[in-house]
């Protein structure tokens, strides 16, 4: 058995660390994932006034800060019950800044945190290598590969490849959406408007055409990099297909057409090969044999999956409000959001949320209490404080994170943009999964995970506009009034999604008017957290387990120096640790010895 472990595994920020026991073959048999960064938002809150909590949180994460605070603010209208008077204006005000976030934060995603992995070398020694005979496709392949994802400059036959296309230009869109944020926010990241009761703007249509010019810009890039069918037509024959047979039976008819009119391995933009065309070329049992000749084992849909149904499930908040009414419900009932709420077993059975049956266990988290699990309106953070407890080498029956466990029913979920999307039920993400399920794979793989998100940034791509103009200009109404009192032993839920999937914020009065108690449980802790009191593995820990540890069934032999599979299924979740944790002393004094301030 070789111990390989991954630290830092992510690229937006450290903190979080894999380690894998691999055995002789080169497969890996048991993972354990860790959180490594203490924070501390949670015990910061409590004394504060509620109506502060939605700016507080932001400073969670500067890459969902919108999330954070629309979760906040979605807990406060139900704290100071306003949930359901808060004005349509509002809410489509909330929708657009949400969804613009999302859309960044996917594109920083699929570009900057996820696509450079494709330009591993290992991809160019696979894809040359005479044991596999692939000759000038595969060459062409590696070609594109580099000239899209690459963050640095490669040198194929001498020549210098420049930093990837996709790579570098994805980043201008991300500051443009900051800016159409910006517009209703004030600022960006921790723009200020979501607060309870409704949100502080109040736009002109000076600044609503604006954003829809910003706007559209952003698609320019998503038509000319991103999909090679125009976003509404993508969405018409996918999202709003008939049936999921009709959806991926679209998808597959369009990349069969483009492997049909390909000569010559002219796998380039200009002839129809975008990036979720290329990304399908060798992640998907759709095409992947079709066009490389690639074995099975070669393909991204065949890692990062579950061996164990009974052990997993998927699991959305539901998001955006309802367009033109007024109000919506807290609870986030079935039906009542444009995506969605719900939860879906591992045997893809749909059953509506019940937030009562959601908890989070310390048991190998570095937290104490008396009770290993709890429900987020009872939850604690109280840091263990022996410094010789920060074991993150330990048995995997011990703590060996800072990020707790969730669990809804007892069971571990995954969140994100395939469970969010799977639960909704859309059309081509429920039919490749069943698809997947019914030739006896994983509906969650690496390669469904990302084409979600990519299929993600249409659907919203798509309805984004349409927030933008229910916003009604001439109807000042942007907000409702609060009864503070309310506040006082009240309690109040958030449930939202973050672009990393399902984020909710509990909050409790102490019967003055202050905060009592916040729990935060985000999206990153649910796919990254540690094993439960009854020794389940965390979704990313399950996913590990059973693959070749440098991807790609090995088919080169076993590198441990270069062990792709755990990145790729590790950032297949798209991390974010600093969320996960959300929780910092300035004193130093509860920190591990190696992050003493
Ligand atoms: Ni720091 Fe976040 C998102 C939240 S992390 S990015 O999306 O909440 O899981």
């Amino acid at each position: 058995m070789v111990k390989v472990t991954v630290d830092p595994l992510t690229r937006i920020e450290g903190h979080m660390r894999v380690s894998a026991e691999v055995d002789s073959k080169g497969y890996i048999s048991s993972a354990q994932s860790a959180g490594m960064l203490f924070r501390g938002f949670e015990r910061m809150l409590q004394g504060k006034d509620p109506r502060d909590a939605s700016l507080h949180v932001a400073r969670i994460c500067g890459v969902c800060p919108i999330s954070h605070s629309m979760t906040a603010t979605n807990a406060l209208d139900d704290l100071y019950g306003v949930a359901e008077s808060i004005p349509a204006n509002a809410l489509a005000v909330r929708n657009f800044i949400q969804a613009a976030n999302m859309i960044a934060s996917h594109a920083t995603h699929i570009y900057i945190l996820f696509g450079p992995d494709l330009a591993n070398p290992r991809y160019r020694d696979v894809l040359t290598s005479s044991t596999l005979g692939l000759g000038a496709t595969g060459q062409a392949v590696w070609g594109e590969l580099v000239g899209r994802f690459a963050p640095i400059s490669y040198k194929i036959d001498g020549k210098a490849v420049p930093v990837g296309s996709s790579y570098i230009n994805a980043i201008p869109e991300k500051k443009r959406l900051q800016e159409a944020i910006a517009l209703f926010g004030g600022k960006m990241p921790h723009q200020a408007v979501t607060r309870a009761g409704g949100v502080t703007c109040t736009p002109t249509d000076a600044e609503i055409t604006k954003a829809a010019a910003i706007y559209l810009k952003v698609m320019d890039f998503v038509n000319t990099y991103t999909l090679g069918v125009p976003v509404d037509q993508w969405v018409a024959n996918t999202s709003k297909a008939k049936s999921p047979e009709a959806a991926v039976k679209f998808v597959a008819d369009h990349l069969a057409n483009l492997v049909s009119k390909t000569k010559n391995n002219d796998f380039s933009r200009a002839n129809g090969w975008k990036d979720v065309e290329l990304f399908a070329a060798f992640g998907s049992e759709l095409i992947g044999e079709k066009i490389l000749g690639l074995p099975a084992s070669l393909r991204l849909d065949k890692i990062g999956g579950y061996t164990d149904p009974s052990k997993i499930s998927f699991l959305s908040y539901g998001a955006y409000y309802k367009s033109g009414q007024d109000g919506y419900t807290p609870e986030s009932k079935a039906g009542e959001r444009f995506l969605t709420s719900g939860v879906v077993s591992g045997n893809l059975k749909y059953e509506e949320l019940d937030p009562s049956k959601i908890t989070e266990s310390i048991q190998c988290a570095f937290y104490n209490d008396d009770v290993a699990s709890r429900h987020p309106y009872d939850g604690t953070t109280v840091p263990v404080e022996d410094p010789a407890l920060i074991n993150y080498e330990g048995p995997v029956t011990s703590k060996y994170s800072w990020l707790k466990a969730p669990r809804y029913n007892g069971i571990p979920a995954e969140v994100g943009p395939l469970a969010r999307l799977i639960v909704a039920q859309d059309p081509l993400i429920i039919g490749l999964a069943q698809a997947f399920a019914g030739a006896g794979m994983s509906p969650a793989n690496v390669y469904t995970r990302m084409l979600a998100r990519m299929h993600e940034t249409a659907i919203l791509a798509n309805e984004i506009v349409n927030w933008l103009g229910s916003i009604d200009t001439a109807n000042r109404k942007f907000a409702t009034s609060l009864d503070f009192n309310a506040a006082k032993d009240g309690q109040g839920m958030g449930l939202w999604e973050a672009p990393r999937g399902a984020l909710g914020h509990w909050v409790s009065g102490d019967g003055s008017g202050k905060i009592k108690n916040y729990q935060a449980i985000v999206p990153s802790t649910w796919n990254l957290g540690p094993r439960d009191e009854n020794g389940i593995p965390s979704p990313v820990e399950q996913a590990l387990i059973g693959n070749a540890i440098s991807g790609i069934d090995n088919v080169l032999g076993a590198d441990y120096t270069n062990p792709v599979a755990i990145m790729h299924v590790g950032r297949s979740y798209d991390p974010c640790i600093a969320c996960a944790i959300h929780t910092i002393d300035a004193t130093g004094k509860n920190a591990p010895k190696e992050y003493e301030l």
